[in-house]
């Protein structure tokens, strides 16, 4: 066990261990977080007094069900639907939807408990939870997924609210399948109940800048965090990992910036362009045809495209790994500070391996965990929400200056803690402190529940 736990965490984390065998990741997530608290319980003794990280730990409630599908020859499949509500005591659970074939519940239990403290860090009235499936949405047909996601509705609907709990999309999980779930609830619930579901069409309820939000609120981040050293992203070689959602607004923000991206990726490989991404290539590939990167050298040659390729070996002085979970290791990030990285903002959840977060901190570069810069996706989530409540819609504009400002907000909140828990820079233990005490201020108020 690492000496980095505090004596009081020790005992608590071993249980937790125990309690939920074999969910890695989760165990993973927990241990991030307890790391950092040490020195809240001492300052808080009545967090401890009443098993606060105990009951945090432990979700309200998890639900798992069947969704069974016919493909298009009509043959049965059956896969695994799940929600964590893990925590409501700052608002409703809110969280994404995964679907993608490694989903299991130590994926989502770790995503739901990353969400709570990452909503929490938001200052909107939102709790945490997320669910999914280990459907594979590679490959299938318009239909097939309509009639995998209408399954997957025909049961969720009867757990979820505007004011229980709200879905959104994650991995897997975009507009297209957004529509089919919100359709499905509507016809079986009889309501437009739009603030159900967030990430909705422009033109049935959805919010202006939801779609760039996760992505661009990581650009925000990394921008405030370089003024601290008074750095800028403009000049900047960049990489970003994965090419879905988070990682094409993700470009095009670095791009308005005036940095410049060089890499980005897929589960199959990386492609390199010296020159800089072509953006409208990328989304015409992957939001349009739904294909994979390496046709990106189909429209420009002079790319390259490095199948199976780690792309953390090209050399950049910001990187933004927005794909999943564990795709940076300790070799990674040594390969990255060794070749002038000077920033890192995750923009998918955990990323970067515990490992790979210690070579990060050790060298002294700015470290932006997912928690803190992503929370963006979430934060405009909840202005959908907000749109939702008093029949509005607000202006590109105006909603892309309000996360402006969260994000700014965050990244504030984060770099004080830090300060006020004596880790200077340590962005990793001032998103954990700040995000827990709201919480847990919280549930102090409403008792032992
Ligand atoms: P998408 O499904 O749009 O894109 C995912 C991208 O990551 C694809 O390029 C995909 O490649 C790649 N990828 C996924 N799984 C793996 C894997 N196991 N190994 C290698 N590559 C993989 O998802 P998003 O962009 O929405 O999500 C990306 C990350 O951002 C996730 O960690 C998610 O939790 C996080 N996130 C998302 C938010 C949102 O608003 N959407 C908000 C906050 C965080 P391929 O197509 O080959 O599978
Ligand atoms: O990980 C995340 O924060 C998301 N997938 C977005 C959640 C949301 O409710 O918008």
């Amino acid at each position: 066990m690492s000496n980095s736990f505090d004596e009081k965490v020790t005992p608590i984390y071993q249980e937790i261990i125990k309690r939920n065998p074999g969910e890695t990741e989760f165990h993973q997530a927990v241990r991030e977080v307890l790391e950092s608290l040490g020195p809240v319980l001492v300052k808080y003794p009545e967090f401890a007094h009443h098993k606060i990280i105990q009951r945090i730990c432990e979700p309200e409630r998890q639900i798992i069900f069947r969704v069974p599908w016919t493909d298009d020859k009509n043959n049965v499949h059956i896969n695994r639907g799940f929600r964590v509500e893990f925590n409501s005591a700052l608002g409703p659970y809110k969280g994404g939807l995964r679907f993608h074939p490694s989903v299991y519940l130590g994926i989502i239990k770790f995503l739901g408990f990353e969400q709570i403290f990452k909503n929490a860090l938001t200052g909107l009235p939102i709790g945490g939870g997320k669910g999914g499936s280990d459907f594979d949405p590679k490959g299938k047909s318009d239909s097939e997924i309509m009639r995998f996601c209408q399954s997957f509705m025909t049961e969720l609907y009867r757990h979820i609210g505007e004011h229980t709990d709200v879905p959104a999309g994650d991995i897997g999980v975009g507009g297209r399948e957004i529509g089919y779930m919100f359709g499905q609830y509507k016809r079986i619930t009889n309501r437009y109940e739009a603030g159900v579901i967030t990430g909705k069409g422009l033109d049935w309820g959805g919010s202006l800048v939801r779609k760039e939000a996760t992505g661009y609120g990581n650009v925000f981040f990394v921008k405030e965090m370089l003024k601290t050293i008074n750095e800028s992203i403009e000049g900047k070689t960049c990489i970003v990992s994965g090419s879905g959602n988070v990682s094409i607004y993700t470009i095009e923000k670095i791009h308005e910036l005036g940095g410049k991206v060089v890499a980005c990726s897929d589960s199959n490989g990386y492609i390199y362009d010296k020159a800089g991404i072509d953006l409208q290539v990328v989304k015409q590939l992957k939001e349009v045809e739904r294909r994979r990167i390496k046709d990106y050298l189909e429209y420009r040659g002079d790319a390259r495209y490095i199948e199976k390729g780690n792309i953390w070996e090209v050399p950049c002085q910001l990187a933004f790994p927005s794909a999943t979970q564990n795709e940076l290791n300790g070799k990674d990030a040594t390969l990255l500070v060794k070749n002038g990285c000077i920033a890192i903002g995750e923009g998918a959840n955990m990323p970067t391996t515990p490992d790979g977060v210690k070579v990060f901190q050790e060298a002294g570069i700015l470290y932006a965990p997912g928690k803190a810069a992503n929370a963006g996706g979430v934060a405009t989530s909840t202005l959908e929400m907000m749109q939702n409540a008093s029949r509005d819609s607000w202006s590109f504009e105006f909603t892309e200056n309000k996360l402006s400002e969260i994000m700014t907000n965050i990244h504030n909140l984060c770099y004080e803690k830090a300060e006020e828990f004596g880790s200077p820079g340590n962005y990793v233990l001032g998103a954990n402190v700040a995000g827990f005490i709201r919480v847990a201020n919280a549930m102090l108020a409403m008792g032992v529940i």
